[in-house]
């Protein structure tokens, strides 16, 4: 669904955000998906409320007598949504990022229905993420809306993956739901000469077991097949890919064979407002692979659908991750639940999905009891959602004693991988010259998930620290952390922060000017001088 009608009031001047008391005289038209900030001058800060309406034709009459249903699927809403159809409440639905749906089968009217959106995007102690975090809190219907009409009993939904630890045998599922759940279920995949028959319980799954030559889905060979799954009733096609990611020690495996992740960061932003579509996903990953990326961590939050399918096909790996973000207040008993809530939404949405290797539940927290119980039982959950992935977190750089750097939580425990976001050079003194520095092992494969340093587009001249901001001295740190990283025996990837200068509210150095200016590149993609040292490495090491 395309454009809606809209209308907003300033809080201070109502009070309260309340549809029936100022209705829609003023309304004007926003776009969905898109951020609402960057459509109307006057809501270019708001962090606050939204109302959008959208009317639509249904045949009622023909629909029920087919025992057709219809939901109305959002994509993303940035952060509350409560979602009404003709002045009925259908549910509320929190979480910025991830996607969610109502159904509308028995509310529908015969002809005309009106479908509501009150969207608040004020931010939350008890969030996720909460009140600070270091980018442009972009809200509205981001994402995509549809609406979705299936038969009586339908598919819902799948899990065609490799088994953990095989290269060619499936173990999946297919959930149906409706009236009579208990229908066969036919699995195809033509090329591979697949044909498997199962049949659903009374719950509608059905579980699948097959094994085929796959050829396997990697990097260099993004190979995906068409997998067709059907019932009597229903039927859905896509593409899917086939590999395995596991870790052996301190290494990564992809397809049985250690990996290299030659990563980069970054942000769901193109032209200063929040990216959405599949030109915008296009051109975010074309960045990445110019660079010579074979991996990419989507931070800090899960992206759209189009993008993680593009990935697919593309060929590059993913970390996709939730907001769990610094500040997160675990002593919240309401916290667990919502965590576990957009993990499901998250893994629900891209389980099928090759490019994504590894899931990340959390960034830059600092350990606490309440925070380390409720990031081990978020890993545990993880994989039980979901064994085909690694999981990992991101963590504040570590400290050090002598010239050793030691990196210690304990979350690792519950990880497959760890990320560290080390910014030694800018935050955070050298402890030591780079050729130095000695890491000390902790028997888990090691991404450096985030290293940077900021310089202005443009800006040149000296490299010393003292003349920070310019793009000699963001290139000269570049080749220093490169200089220690690659003495790291278990070093399995590197990612640095970040692609692309980004909007952040709270970067007031006249060079920031509101962006985080740690880009390569800055906000209209041209590139500074550290995109081409980074680019260097990664040709020299691409094996
Ligand atoms: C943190 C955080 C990032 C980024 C970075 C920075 O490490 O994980 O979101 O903002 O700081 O640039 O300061």
């Amino acid at each position: 669904i395309g454009e809606w009608k809209a209308a907003w009031k300033d809080k201070t001047a109502t009070g309260k955000h309340d549809f029936y008391e100022y209705g829609f005289d003023d309304s004007f038209t926003l776009d969905v998906p898109g951020d609402f900030n960057t459509q109307r001058p006057e809501l270019t800060w708001l962090e606050g409320s939204v109302w959008y309406r959208k009317a639509f034709d249904y045949d009622r009459t023909v629909a029920s007598k087919n025992g057709r249903r219809l939901f109305v699927h959002f994509g993303g809403a940035n952060y509350q949504a409560d979602v009404f159809l003709n002045g009925e409440k259908l549910g509320s639905h929190e979480g910025g990022f991830t996607p969610f749906q109502f159904e509308l089968t028995d509310k529908v009217r015969d002809g005309e229905n009106r479908l509501m959106v009150h969207v608040n995007n004020e931010r939350r102690r008890d969030g996720i993420p909460a009140q600070g975090f270091d980018w442009f809190n972009y809200g509205g219907l981001t994402r995509d809306v549809d609406l979705v009409e299936t038969p009586a009993t339908y598919i819902q939904d799948y899990a065609i993956q490799l088994a953990p630890g095989s290269l060619n045998q499936v173990e999946g599922w297919v959930k149906l739901a409706g009236t009579a759940p208990r229908q066969p279920v036919r699995v195809r995949i033509a090329e591979l000469d697949v044909d498997v028959r199962v049949q659903a319980g009374a719950d509608g799954v059905a579980k699948l077991q097959f094994q085929a030559p796959f050829a396997l889905w990697s990097p260099t060979n993004p190979r995906l097949y068409r997998v067709a799954v059907s019932t009597p009733q229903d039927a859905v096609e896509e593409d899917i890919g086939f590999r395995s990611i596991a870790v052996r020690g301190d290494e990564i495996l992809l397809n049985g064979e250690p990996i290299f992740l030659r990563g980069v960061n970054l942000h769901e932003e193109i032209d200063s407002r929040r990216a959405h579509s599949q030109e915008d996903a296009q051109r975010l990953l074309e960045q990445a692979r110019q660079l010579g990326a074979n991996f990419i961590r989507l931070a800090h939050y899960p992206y759209s659908e189009h993008l993680v399918r593009l990935a697919d096909r593309m060929g590059l790996l993913l970390w996709q991750e939730i907001p769990v973000y610094q500040g997160i207040d675990f002593a919240d008993a309401d916290m667990r639940g919502k965590m576990e809530a957009m993990l499901a939404e998250m893994i629900g949405r891209d389980r099928n999905r090759a490019a994504v290797a590894l899931w990340g539940i959390a960034n830059e927290t600092a350990p606490s009891p309440e925070r380390n119980a409720a990031l081990a039982a978020l890993a545990q959950y993880s994989r039980q959602l979901d064994a085909t992935r690694l999981v990992s977190a991101a963590f504040y750089g570590p400290g050090f004693h002598g010239n050793t750097l030691a990196f210690a939580d304990p979350l690792i425990a519950s990880l497959d991988v760890v990320g560290v976001n080390e910014y030694f050079g800018w935050y955070t003194p050298w402890p030591v010259e780079p050729e130095q520095a000695e890491w000390k092992p902790f028997g888990k494969p090691l991404l450096i998930t985030e290293f940077g340093a900021e310089a202005r587009l443009g800006n040149r001249g000296a490299s010393d620290v003292a003349s920070a901001w310019n793009e000699e001295f963001q290139a000269e740190f570049y080749d220093k952390q490169l200089r220690m990283l690659r003495r790291i025996p278990f070093l399995r990837g590197v990612a640095p922060w970040v692609m692309s200068d980004f909007r952040s509210p709270v970067r007031l150095h006249p060079f920031q000017n509101g962006y985080n200016r740690k880009g390569l590149l800055s906000e209209h993609g041209e590139r500074k001088l550290a995109w081409q040292v980074i680019r260097n490495y990664y040709q020299e090491i691409e094996q």
